[in-house]
């Protein structure tokens, strides 16, 4: 026979059983319910500034973890607040389960203070928006969090008025979904004839490229990805979310697509003559798909964008499909080594254009970070010119290293991103590289983090302008006209909210400033000061 439980005491029960232990929120009287059945399934309750950074953070959990990150927002201005960062999940295709509160049902259609239809809200920026009924709570609980994770994952939002969360469930069984790996569930790949056609227009090819995308990494295809490169000799660029699938010291790794120095990486791509498309979802592009290459789709879902035509399709197991083409390669190497590595050098001659002496350019500070930290570093980039060239300059060694909003670009998702990132993974090192445009949105946060302990490095990057913005403002004569704003003392503003301060100049003082960076117990902030010239010569 079934417990008898309150409704919020099931979804409580049904997120600890799904091995989620915490809820970003701010809260208001319909939420308490659920908040104490939270608490008292042993789940950490953490107090964003704002609900938009909860979303954020939550999002970021979802990306390290592959479980719904679970934010939680009070109905109206609370839920209006939440939306950023559920559209984050939307289009950056992370599993979360956002739950709102909202007044009593009863109330509910006749009653306007505070009064926002939820529902309609949430309906164009999540995979299923529904109301929690005490009735079918299991049924709902389970329906969202299969939902959430499924391919390809994404924000659930459920709206639980205040009444609903004290009445007992009659649906109170809890009967976990399929949640993590999605291998487990995913249908393996068996389609032989048309895997058999790719491998032979893989064997016809002369200048294949891999693409490998976000979904890849979700796949967990890194090991099955190198293989294939290797067996095959076929390059591999990467969107941005996927850094790191393939190791960036890789010979066969030929850069990240749509970041600093993209006209060269097109030019790249437009050379092959097949290009894979592994697990590459076309939300991560940033300019259209102008390719006449060939392309074959590989992923867990169909090419339903048609962003780009592929005319073949292998939709399965990701890793599955890319060992069954690398077990199936029997020719040369389509590519030599040093081919790869001319394309690099290339590349990265352009990057480093522009750079002024004397200055703190921004790929210095880069530079500087990535000689600092470990190979295990875990960076979160936020949104502006200082992510193009962090997407490009940056390397990384390992899948999920390398976190960030593509989808949405949505800016401020950095700081949070670092925070969760930090509170999950508490023994490695986590840099967030932000603009000083959007550590202004989100710099309240930075107490949250020093009250949880939290020792992330912050490095800012301050030119007093939002440089992404204003530069297309110049290149059409336009004057700067509210792209500029004063510049902050961010050493002061650390230390306020009791996190370290530093300020840096060059790269010098750069490297003395990270240098003594290790066990730090709270944030530590660095207002690096960066002559944004250089960012004229790459985008
Ligand atoms: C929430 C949000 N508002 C506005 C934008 C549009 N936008 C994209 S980049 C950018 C400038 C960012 O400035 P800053 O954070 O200082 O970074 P920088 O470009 O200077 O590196 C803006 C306003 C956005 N992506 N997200």
């Amino acid at each position: 026979m079934s417990e008898k439980l309150t409704t919020a005491a099931l979804m409580a029960k049904y997120l600890s059983q799904a091995g989620i232990d915490y809820v970003f929120g701010y809260p208001g009287d319909p939420n308490l319910e659920f908040m104490e059945a939270a608490r008292q399934e042993g789940m950490e309750f953490v107090l964003a500034r704002r609900e938009g950074t909860a979303a954020f953070m939550a999002d970021a959990y979802g990306q390290l973890t592959g479980l719904p990150g679970v934010c939680m927002s009070t109905l109206g201005p609370g839920s209006t607040n939440l939306v950023n960062g559920v559209a984050c999940a939307f289009l950056d295709r992370t599993p979360m389960l956002a739950i709102s509160g909202q007044m009593n049902t009863r109330l509910e259609p006749i009653f306007t203070h505070q009064n926002v239809d939820h529902n309609r809200l949430f309906a164009p920026i999540t995979k299923w928006t529904t109301r929690m009924v005490p009735e079918a709570a299991g049924t709902i609980m389970r329906k969202a969090l299969r939902v959430a994770v499924a391919e390809r994952p994404g924000p659930v939002h459920i709206t639980a008025p205040i009444n609903v969360g004290v009445a007992e469930t009659t649906d109170s069984d809890i009967r976990l979904p399929p949640m993590r790996s999605h291998e487990q569930w995913l249908q393996v790949f068996r389609a032989e004839g048309a895997r058999n056609e790719v491998s032979e227009r893989l064997a016809q090819a002369r200048r294949p490229v891999i693409v490998a995308g976000m979904a890849a990494v979700r796949a967990g295809a890194s090991a099955t990805l190198r293989t294939l490169a290797e067996r095959s000799g076929t390059p591999v660029a990467v969107s941005v979310k996927a850094k790191g699938v393939l190791a960036e010291d890789h010979p066969y790794y030929a850069g990240t697509v749509d970041m600093a120095c993209n006209a060269l990486m097109w030019k790249f791509l437009a050379s092959s003559d097949l290009i894979l498309a592994v697990g590459f979802d076309p939300v991560e592009l940033i300019k259209a798909w102008s390719l006449s290459v060939p392309v074959v789709h590989i992923d867990a879902v169909p090419n339903t964008d048609q962003i780009y035509p592929a005319d073949v399709e292998l939709v399965g197991s990701i890793s599955a499909i890319l060992q069954g083409l690398a077990d199936g390669y029997h020719g040369e190497p389509k590519w030599q080594e040093q081919e790869i590595r001319a394309h690099r050098d290339e590349l990265f001659a352009a990057y480093y254009e522009g750079r002024v002496r004397g200055k703190l350019n921004p790929s210095d500070v880069v530079d500087v970070a990535r000689k600092c930290f470990p190979r295990e570093t875990l960076i979160t980039m936020d949104v502006g010119s200082h992510k193009i060239l962090v997407g490009q300059g940056w390397t990384a060694y390992e899948p999920g290293s390398v976190l960030g909003t593509n989808g949405l670009s949505a800016m401020g998702f950095a700081l949070p991103g670092a925070m969760t990132a930090k509170l999950v993974q508490r023994q490695r090192p986590v840099i967030c590289f932000i603009g000083d445009g959007g550590f202004a949105m989100v710099q309240s946060e930075l107490q949250l983090a020093a009250s949880l302990g939290l020792g992330v490095v912050v490095i800012v990057f301050c030119d007093n302008t939002l440089h992404r913005i204003e530069i297309k403002q110049t290149r059409k004569n336009y004057p700067s006209v509210g792209t500029r704003f004063d510049p902050s003392d961010l050493v002061k503003l650390a230390e306020s909210m009791h996190c370290h301060g530093e300020r840096a100049d060059s790269s010098s003082a750069l490297e003395s400033v990270l240098g003594q960076a290790s066990a730090l117990d709270r944030p530590l902030v660095i207002e690096a000061r960066i002559d944004p010239s250089q960012y004229n010569s790459q985008f």
